[in-house]
């Protein structure tokens, strides 16, 4: 070909945050089938293997086109033997076996219906799977034990199993607007996790709230659930104080990458006020499983349960929460693995520790906290890694 028609080269750093991966990309029809590899291998308790696929998932995302052949790849990073063997199989046959039968294997089925209940992890779904348990009905019929999250999970699990769209998230933000301003004026609040990275619908619906005045925040959580029970909006919740305040250690480095901040894990009560098609109330009857919705719904009003992430930060560490709580869950990993592996830092959602200077770095926006970094800015909607 002649010069002008030669296909530049694409350069692909090896560490998601260093990439810009936007929402919608070119190659759904091999991130799709390596993310179902990665999951079951998350089901088996196999972390290793499980970062491994969403790393290769991760590159292909951020490729500017559609991957048609294998020497496409071959100046690509994370990308291992086994995902290569996935890609090479879908390339050829437009489909990958292994991909296929995982997706239709018993286990990987009833453990993906099991950990789709609210309050339900891999190690406890496993082990029901191993009792011959395969479905959230079955948890009623062999009357499981249940916690309180996990009976409002089962309860509500059609509901938390339909995807929230942007424009309930909408509707959200502003309730949760009303009860933080009414218990907190002056508090700031934004929408984190998936929506805040443009996605059109998400598994819950994420916030995260401040006030300038370092302190005005502290038990801020427990007025807020309190205004939202009040109005009757809560189904569930479940409030964890903030551990930092009370722990005599610094902020970095906390146990895993759970935060300390105030939180509270929640279902709301989303009332659906316009009705206007028989198959919707059907549909939205259908899902109920109590009375109180059989009279709402006689009522000529519906509502949804809609699971709901609320987090309280200390002004001082606002930026940190909002970098730490925007995602995606791999970006955030890469950022900390890049912060300690490249840079001697480590990087939690309170904080950036530098070890070689031993100080810490404050930040009073993510552009800052990316500079300290020593990474280009990327933005929330390109952090669909
Ligand atoms: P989705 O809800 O649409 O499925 O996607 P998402 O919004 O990206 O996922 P998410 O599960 O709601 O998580 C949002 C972000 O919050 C994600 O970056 C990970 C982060 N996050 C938790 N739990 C914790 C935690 O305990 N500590 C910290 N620092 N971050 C957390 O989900
Ligand atoms: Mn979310
Ligand atoms: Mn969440």
């Amino acid at each position: 070909p002649k010069p002008c028609e030669v296909t530049p080269a694409i350069i692909m750093k090896s560490y998601a945050c260093q990439r810009r991966t936007p929402l919608k990309h070119h190659n759904s029809f091999l991130t799709e089938p390596l993310e179902i590899l990665a999951e079951n291998a998350e089901f088996s308790e196999n972390e290793g293997r499980s970062l491994a696929f969403r790393r290769s998932a991760a590159v292909l995302k951020a490729l500017p086109r559609a991957v048609r052949a294998m020497d496409e790849l071959k100046d690509l990073p994370c990308l291992g033997e086994h995902s290569l063997r996935v890609i090479k199989e879908i390339l050829e046959d437009g489909a990958s076996s292994e991909v296929e039968s995982t997706r239709q294997s018993e286990q990987f089925q009833a453990m993906k219906a099991l950990t789709g209940v609210f309050g339900v992890g891999v190690r406890t779904a496993d082990r029901w799977f191993r009792e011959g348990l395969r479905s959230p009905l079955d948890l009623i019929h062999t009357g499981q034990k249940l916690n309180h999250a996990q009976q409002a999970g089962v309860q509500h699990y059609n509901d938390l199993n339909t995807p929230v769209t942007k424009k309930e998230a909408t509707v959200i933000s502003d309730i949760v607007e009303r009860a933080v301003k009414a218990v907190l004026p002056g508090a700031i609040i934004i929408l984190t996790g998936g929506f805040r990275r443009g996605k059109e619908v998400g598994h819950d619906v994420d916030f995260l709230i401040t006030h300038p005045e370092e302190g005005a925040e502290e038990r801020l959580m427990p007025k807020i659930v309190n205004w939202l029970d009040e109005q009757g909006l809560l189904l569930y919740q479940k409030t964890t104080r903030n551990s930092y305040l009370e722990s005599k250690e610094g902020p970095a480095r906390p146990p895993s990458n759970m935060d300390r901040f105030e939180r509270c894990f929640s279902i709301f009560k989303l009332e659906q006020t316009k009705v206007n098609s028989d198959t919707q109330v059907e549909a939205s009857s259908y899902n109920s499983s109590t009375t109180d919705r059989t009279e709402e719904y006689h009522s000529g009003s519906t509502w949804r349960a809609v699971r709901v992430d609320l987090v309280v930060s200390p002004y001082s560490q606002f930026a940190f929460a909002t970098l730490g709580w925007t995602g995606s869950k791999l970006f955030e990993r890469e950022l900390r693995r890049w912060a300690g592996q490249e840079k001697g830092m480590s990087l939690s959602s309170h904080a950036l520790y530098d070890s070689k200077q031993q100080r810490y770095l404050q930040a009073n926006s993510e552009e800052e906290i990316f500079t300290h970094l020593g990474l280009e800015y990327i933005p929330p909607s390109e952090r669909n890694a």
